[in-house]
């Protein structure tokens, strides 16, 4: 269909309101955050409730006109980035924003996909109950986005990932049918649990348009360490030392290297060094309860243990919530950093937490190897055994030469993340960025059953084409 007609048909569907064509207008949403890919598009068409998205969806399929639904545009993978056509349209849900309700008795609130994270966090908040997904994108990344990617972040080592946060999911499918089950039970086995097809596919199976979440008791109590370790190996036993000692009370269980803590003193204002002793490798660690415990005590019990048994060689307890908010400053602006710092190289990769010691030298070997215009900076949640494994440029490296090694770097990477058993995207998402990963490591009989699914829920395409899956 030509651009005109396309855009003809869905005023007349919409209404004009609900639709952007300026080219200005468009352009931010047709590059991705990591400026990976540029694609173009006629329009971005922003529906105001679920009835729309329903009437847009049903024409798309009788038009075939591909969709690409779009939220916050913070993902890493192009997942949200139409293709170079100009022939695929973006659907933004940004203004549907509403919380349509909390149920502080049933621990729950009903969010419109458009609703940016911090908004659901403020709103569980102002009912006194907690929303724990934590990233660092969460004022501009939205509930739909980290539905469709099923976000992880900071708090997945005590309350599970976006996934595990769900009690109930509104999404239109490709045919422009509506699934309506927000109702917020805890039990219900009636059948397959279709959400849990939605949650993770990136918008390739169906537009999530709102979501019943899973809501738990307000943090009372707190205390933030930040802790220089000699190597991982002590990283990862001080983890097992702290969730026994705290009663499984660790929330947040953050590995930092030395290199991103000076790259983020370096290139982002107002960070201080946290702790006297250098180390090559820092723990940032956080006990929370719902109660008035006195989890600072506990805090530096367990880390004085630590320290007599030569797992951590020292510790900066945050006396104050405005140091608390300074250590995990220094964490979520590494990404920041890394950006500052020219080219990057990227692997978010999983193993089992006992075996990212292992997984961290051996890896270590292979960057200084196979990049050696580079250096790691290799950081993130140890507590679920997933980490950043990035690499920066050196500062007199060139930067092609550098961003040349990506090709080779990658497969020895995932080759050993796949000899331990591990996960080539562990929480960003397969996007278009990893689409030859997926079907290079995913077990055949899996990926055929993925494509079966494809084809009977959007057996003409028009779902975010070509991400996840190729065409086969
Ligand atoms: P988008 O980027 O807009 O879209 C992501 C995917 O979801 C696309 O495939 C899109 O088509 C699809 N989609 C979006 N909305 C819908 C919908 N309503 N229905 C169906 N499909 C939809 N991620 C983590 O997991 N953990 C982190 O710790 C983390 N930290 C980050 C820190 C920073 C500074 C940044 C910039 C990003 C970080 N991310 C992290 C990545 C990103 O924020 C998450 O993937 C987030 O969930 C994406 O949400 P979004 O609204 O921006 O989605
Ligand atoms: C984080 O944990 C994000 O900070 C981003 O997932 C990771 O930039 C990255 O590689
Ligand atoms: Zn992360």
């Amino acid at each position: 269909m030509d651009t005109t007609r396309l855009l003809q048909g869905l005023r007349e569907l919409l209404g004009e309101a609900a639709l952007i064509t300026a080219p200005e207008d468009i352009a931010p949403a047709l590059i991705d955050h990591r400026h990976l890919y540029q694609g173009a598009a006629p329009a971005i068409v922003q529906p105001a409730d679920t009835a729309a998205v329903s009437r847009l969806l049903a024409w798309c399929n009788a038009q075939r006109v591909g969709v690409v639904p779009q939220g916050g545009n913070t993902s890493y993978c192009g997942g949200a980035t139409p293709d170079a056509s100009g022939r695929q349209i973006v659907l933004s849900l940004k203004r549907m924003n509403r919380i349509r309700g909390v149920d502080a008795a049933n621990f729950s609130l009903v969010a419109e996909a458009g609703c940016t994270l911090a908004a659901v966090q403020a709103a569980a908040q102002q009912a006194s109950r907690l929303f724990p997904l934590s990233l660092g994108s969460e004022g501009t990344c939205q509930i739909g986005g980290n539905l469709a990617t099923n976000a992880g972040g900071t708090a997945v080592l005590r309350y599970g990932m976006m996934r595990d946060l769900v009690l109930g999911l509104e999404y239109v499918l490709a045919d422009g049918g509506v699934v309506s089950d927000l109702a917020p039970l805890r039990k219900d086995n009636t059948g397959y649990d279709l959400r849990h097809l939605m949650i993770g596919s990136e918008g390739t199976l169906g537009v999530i348009t709102a979501a019943c979440l899973k809501l738990f008791p307000r943090t009372r109590s707190a205390a933030t360490a930040w802790v220089s370790v000699p190597h991982p190996a002590a990283a990862i036993q001080l983890l097992g030392r702290l969730r026994e000692a705290s009663g499984d009370r660790l929330s947040g269980c953050e590995l930092v290297p030395q290199v991103a803590l000076d790259l983020v003193l370096r290139h982002i204002p107002q960070t201080r060094d946290p702790v006297a002793t250098r180390a090559p490798w820092y723990l940032l660690a956080e006990l929370t309860s719902s109660g008035e415990d006195e989890l600072d005590a506990m805090l530096e019990n367990a880390l004085a243990s630590a320290i007599d048994a030569g797992q951590a060689l020292d510790a900066t307890v945050a006396r104050s919530e405005a140091q608390r908010d300074q250590f995990w400053a220094i964490r979520e602006n590494v990404p920041a950093a890394q950006r500052r710092a020219g080219g990057s190289l990227k692997h978010d990769v999983s193993v089992p937490v006992s075996m990212l010691p292992d997984f961290i030298e051996r890896g270590a070997a292979l960057a200084a190897q196979l990049a050696p215009e580079g250096f790691l900076v290799a950081y993130g949640h140890a507590g679920d055994g997933n980490l950043h494994f990035n690499l920066s440029q050196r500062p007199e490296a060139d930067t092609a030469a550098f961003l040349a090694r990506e090709a080779p770097l990658k497969r020895a990477i995932h080759d050993l993340v796949a000899q331990l058993h591990g996960s080539f995207s562990a929480e960003h998402g397969i996007g278009q960025l990893k689409v030859r990963e997926l079907a290079r490591y995913a077990p055949p009989a899996e990926l055929a059953a993925m494509r079966s699914i494809k084809r009977a829920l959007d057996p003409n395409g028009i779902l975010n084409p070509g991400k996840v899956l190729d065409p086969g």
